[in-house]
């Protein structure tokens, strides 16, 4: 088994290219949920329904969330009742987020419904929050404490941000299905070229996954989201260079340090490479631009090869 790390489109474009090339049961796409919040009575997923919509060929390449051929007829009539229209939800997005949030009032599992969800979407490939129990990301920044969809899409990532906190995670647990992956035979994980703070590090906070990757027996191998000096998309250089992390693939590869054991870099940062070997770390040196399904498939080829590899030793 494969287990894929996944957050907003980075994740979703790689898990498109790694459900390419694995079959169902040698993949598992796991995704972050820090991001989830109520709005307007309703449970949105953000991550979860972009790794979902894009699994399914049904994302909105433009906006990089919701779906493609979206209608606004709700937000239209929202706004003209004058409700509250910083957070966009279109009319084929909504009927998703209305089914979870009637599941989850009526005591189901996220990782349940997530299963139904992408099982009526057509999806063969098993998507799993990071966990059941709620998880939120608070974003520390010069103008106080925000909730991370304040943060995202209200400020538009303006405020300059300090450091990041994960209510919940430390007593949030992995999702039984999850539990039953881990326990078996994972030959490696694929951390996906999403934003380390945002997407990755509120499952690296959730004690089980941290612990399970810290025993490992297997490689760990990671997609850098910087690409020459900048993030493919969002945040994440905004992010680095606020916090004082050098904005580079080779300053993602000394911010994750040990729990990461090869490195797949664009070719555009070739001259990031021999810094990222002198950490220990294998790395390849490949196109990691997901512009098509191709491309995708390609660098999950590349990524697998490379965590081949690295377990061959
Ligand atoms: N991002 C925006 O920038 N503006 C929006 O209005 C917006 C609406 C939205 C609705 C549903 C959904 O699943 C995602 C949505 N996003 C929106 C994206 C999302 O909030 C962020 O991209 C992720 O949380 C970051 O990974």
């Amino acid at each position: 088994m494969i287990v894929a790390l996944a957050g907003g489109v980075g994740g979703a474009r790689l898990a498109v290219g790694l459900a390419a090339v694995l079959p169902p049961q040698r993949l598992t796409v796991v995704v972050n949920t820090g991001d989830d919040f109520e709005h307007l009575g309703l449970s949105i997923c953000p991550d979860l329904d972009t790794v979902m919509y894009t699994l399914a060929g049904l994302n909105n390449p433009a906006l990089g969330w919701g779906r493609a051929d979206e209608t606004w007829s709700f937000m239209e009539t929202l706004q003209a009742l004058g409700g509250e229209t910083w957070f966009r939800l279109g009319d084929r997005d909504l009927a998703v987020h209305v089914l979870r949030t009637a599941a989850l009032a009526r005591g189901e599992r996220l990782s349940d419904i997530t299963r139904t969800l992408t099982q009526r979407f057509g999806i063969a490939h098993a998507v799993v929050p990071m966990s059941d129990d709620r998880v939120r990301t608070v974003v520390l920044t010069n103008e106080g404490e925000l909730a991370f969809q304040d943060y995202f899409v209200r400020r538009r990532c303006a405020p300059a941000v300090s450091g990041f906190r994960f209510e919940g995670a430390e007593d949030a647990e992995m999702p039984q299905a999850l539990r039953a992956i881990v326990d078996g035979d994972v030959e490696a994980v694929v951390v996906c070229p999403s934003n380390p703070f945002v997407s990755i590090a509120p499952m690296l906070a959730v004690p089980a996954i941290r612990e399970w990757l810290e025993r490992r027996t297997f490689p760990v191998v990671a997609v850098s989201p910087i690409v020459g000096g900048d993030a493919v998309k969002g945040p994440a250089a905004k992010m680095m260079r606020e916090l004082g992390v050098d904005a580079s693939a080779s300053g993602v590869a000394r911010h994750y340090g040990s729990l990461v054991d090869a490195w797949v870099i664009d070719e555009r940062d070739a001259s990031e490479a021999r810094a990222i070997a002198a950490l220990g770390k294998r790395v390849r040196v490949t196109d990691t631009l997901m512009t098509d399904t191709a491309k995708s498939a390609a660098l999950a080829e590349a990524v697998l090869e490379v965590a081949g590899e690295a377990s061959r030793g």
